[in-house]
């Protein structure tokens, strides 16, 4: 039998409720998360979860996004530790509808950006650790679990094209190479399996084209992406 601590844990482990649905959409840097989540938030039944971006831009008067891409070395460990925060704030948030669509997840944060952070030799191994262990004890002790992956395959070039076009202050610094990175790790990730485990099913949608056509490919793929069968 279960050790009473044992217990007290798998109680935290149980799914919220059983009916309800967890959707994280996933993707590179521009490549779309926003148009996806926009077509979806005027379905009646969903909530949508933007990522905490303005929290990044601002914690108490610092920009620590701004600051990350200025010098990933010294601040990527402190944008990080936020951003785990703030995630874990959405996941274990309150769901007021039957449906949850999510921009990004805990699990991105870490097996991508912080992975990437950390094999660019821009994190410490010591920093790497603590990360981890805090992802560790978030994993095991609180529900971050996730019903259904949708990852949005972009190529980087494309990615690149458009933000140059969005232009968006602190990411006028981000190199091609950035996001070729990113991408790879994606890739490893969600689709040769290679990195983490990925406990959930993966719908993987090419999202090169343009705002119209992605539209549509959410329109053909609307059922698979809501049903609870997937
Ligand atoms: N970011 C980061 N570390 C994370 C998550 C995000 O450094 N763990 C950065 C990457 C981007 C910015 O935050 O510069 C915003 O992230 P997104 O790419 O998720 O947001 P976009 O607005 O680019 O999404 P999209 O264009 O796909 O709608």
């Amino acid at each position: 039998a279960a050790a009473p601590g044992e217990q007290e844990r798998d109680k935290h482990l149980i799914k919220k409720d059983a009916r309800k649905r967890i959707i994280c959409i996933e993707g590179n840097i521009a490549s779309g998360k926003t148009t996806c989540l926009d077509y979806f938030a005027q379905t009646t039944n969903i909530e949508v979860l933007k990522e905490p971006l303005t929290k990044w831009r601002n914690v108490r008067g610092h920009n620590i996004l701004g600051l990350m891409y200025q010098d990933a070395s010294r601040w990527g460990i402190t944008l990080q530790t936020y951003v785990q925060l703030t995630m874990l704030e959405q996941h274990t948030r309150p769901m007021i509808s039957p449906i949850r669509m999510m921009e990004r997840s805990i699990h991105s944060a870490k097996h991508i950006f912080v992975e990437n952070l950390y094999r660019s030799g821009k994190m410490p191994e010591v920093d790497y650790a603590v990360l981890s262990e805090w992802f560790d004890w978030i994993q095991n002790n609180t529900d971050v679990s996730v019903d259904l992956i949708v990852y949005l395959q972009t190529s980087p070039e494309v990615c690149y094209e458009r933000l140059k076009t969005r232009c968006r202050e602190e990411e006028k610094v981000i190199p091609l190479e950035y996001l070729e990175a990113i991408h790879e790790l994606y890739e490893e990730w969600l689709i040769k399996r290679a990195l983490f485990e990925v406990s959930c099913p993966v719908l993987v949608i090419g999202a090169d084209h343009d705002m119209q056509k992605m539209i549509e490919k959410y329109e053909e793929n609307r059922d698979q992406i809501l049903n609870p069968a997937n």
